[in-house]
């Protein structure tokens, strides 16, 4: 392990040295593993609820750690880890235990904490990961809004941490719900390459017509909801222990064998889990690198529109000012007294005033506009023009789905005034953009031969 704390400490260096002082001048959060030395490694299920979760950590530890059952049993996250002895402890007290590593998840609020829970089982397996639950997903349209926490913020922290994270469907529910497609679009973009997508309960299948169609529904939802260049690798799975009694002796059913095949596979994955820190490691750098250049180019753009506005608007007051101390000299050369050169001055003030007040209205609405969703689309588009005419960037725009919220945020926190002037943002997205292409690759080199499932660079 002591070249996968290399690796570690060097993806630390760099987010503290290359990204963390333009992170914080544009009010970008990086993610949790540039803050802590990464942890220990864990594995994340998530998924509709009951699509075999928790049946399927029963079996991998051989015993019946978690509830199951076909009506939603959970509603908050359970970590499962080694102990020398069965404990079970409750949110607040896994957040304030000074040698948990899980010290960060109180900024999720009680909410999420009264339901989070901490299992210690005297379990080998969990000696080299952790497990994680999680309450499945709803079908409902605005379910997410029936929680009484932020479900996706939850699996967004465990997401960013686990080196692994399974994605449960069944036969019920191929992909189809609201919140599943909204955790996949936007709470897990950018973390696809951890991602292990598993169709279970294959058992259930009447014949292989209805597998067919279920496995192409699933493909098409996915490829839709995941932008990756490929869509991910499906394991088809059944867990033997949960066979129903007809198609264990009936005629029923789909033949089973090769299937076996396949959860083994996805055991064999997770037994990977921690070889696969250092890879991950570099690859949750890649991707915070790429979001880093995005918000900074966003950025770039909307100081440059500002400081157009700016410019625009000075130039047409000073203007407008000049001609009222030419017309006002010109006033007192033509007509003696002072009246009308005096009438001539003030108009010609009150016009500059009127202009560079209108200026400054201009600013303001542009600024009240980063908060309309629009907007920012516009923005966007804008600023990747190039790039998006070109060619088709699906990775691209899947990255913008998934940062579009923050970075409305971001812009509440961030007047135009603040970012950084555009000389020093250009040489900052130029020093990131190197990382990109010399030392993430350099870095990548160095890890062991383990090579990322799939890479997303
Ligand atoms: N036929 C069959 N049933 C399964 C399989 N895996 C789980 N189940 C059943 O599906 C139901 C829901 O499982 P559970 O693990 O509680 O789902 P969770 O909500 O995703 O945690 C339970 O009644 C299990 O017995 C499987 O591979 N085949
Ligand atoms: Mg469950």
């Amino acid at each position: 392990m002591s070249q996968d704390l290399q690796i570690s400490q060097k993806v630390i260096d760099t987010y503290d040295q290359a990204l963390r002082p333009i992170a914080e001048k544009l009010s970008f959060e990086l993610p949790v593993q540039a803050r802590e030395p990464a942890g220990f490694p864990s594995v994340l299920c998530l998924g509709n609820h009951s699509s075999g979760k928790s049946s399927f950590i029963n079996h991998l530890l051989g015993e019946d750690i978690q509830k199951t059952g076909l009506a939603p049993t959970d509603d908050g996250f359970t970590i499962i880890t080694h102990g020398s002895q069965r404990e079970s402890l409750d949110g607040h007290t896994v957040t304030s235990h000074p040698s948990l590593p899980w010290k960060n998840l109180e900024r999720l609020g009680p909410a999420f904490l009264n339901r989070l829970k901490l299992k210690t089982i005297p379990n080998q397996l969990l000696t080299s990961f952790a497990l994680i639950d999680s309450p499945g997903m709803i079908d409902a349209i605005g379910a997410a809004n029936t929680r009484e926490y932020d479900f996706a913020a939850g699996v967004r922290f465990f997401a960013e941490k686990a080196d692994l994270i399974l994605f449960f469907f069944d036969p019920d529910k191929p992909g189809t719900t609201a919140e599943t497609i909204g955790i996949l679009t936007q709470t897990l973009a950018g973390l696809e390459y951890k991602l292990l997508i598993i169709l279970n309960k294959v058992d259930l299948f009447q014949n292989i017509r209805d597998f067919a169609r279920t496995y192409g529904t699933l493909s098409w939802n996915l490829s839709k909801a995941i932008r990756t260049k490929d869509i991910p690798h499906i394991y088809n799975i059944y867990l033997p222990e949960q066979r129903t009694q007809e198609t264990l002796h009936g005629s029923l059913g789909i033949p089973l064998n090769d299937f076996d095949q396949s959860r083994e596979e996805v055991i064999q994955e997770i037994h990977r889990t921690p070889t696969r820190r250092a890879d991950n490691l570099v690859s949750d750098l890649l991707q915070a690198t790429k979001k880093l250049i995005l918000h900074a180019k966003l950025c770039s753009t909307v100081k440059l529109e500002y400081r157009k506005l700016q410019f625009k608007w000075g130039v047409i007051s000073l203007s407008i000012l000049l001609a009222g101390v030419l017309a006002t000299w010109g006033a007192t050369q033509t007509w003696p007294g002072w009246e009308v050169s005096a009438g001539v001055g003030t108009a010609g003030l009150l016009a500059t005033i009127a202009a560079w007040g209108y200026g400054k209205w201009l600013r303001k609405q542009f600024t009240s506009k980063l908060e309309e969703w629009a907007f920012l689309d516009t923005l966007y588009a804008d600023t990747f023009r190039h790039e998006l005419a070109l060619q088709d960037r699906g990775d691209l725009q899947a990255m913008w789905s998934g940062m579009r919220s923050t970075t409305r945020k971001t812009f509440t926190i961030l007047p135009p005034q603040s970012i950084p002037n555009l000389f020093s943002l250009r040489r900052s997205i130029r020093r990131m953009e190197s990382l990109l292409e010399r030392e993430i690759p350099k870095l990548r080199r160095q890890i062991s031969p383990h090579p990322p499932m799939d890479d997303p660079a």
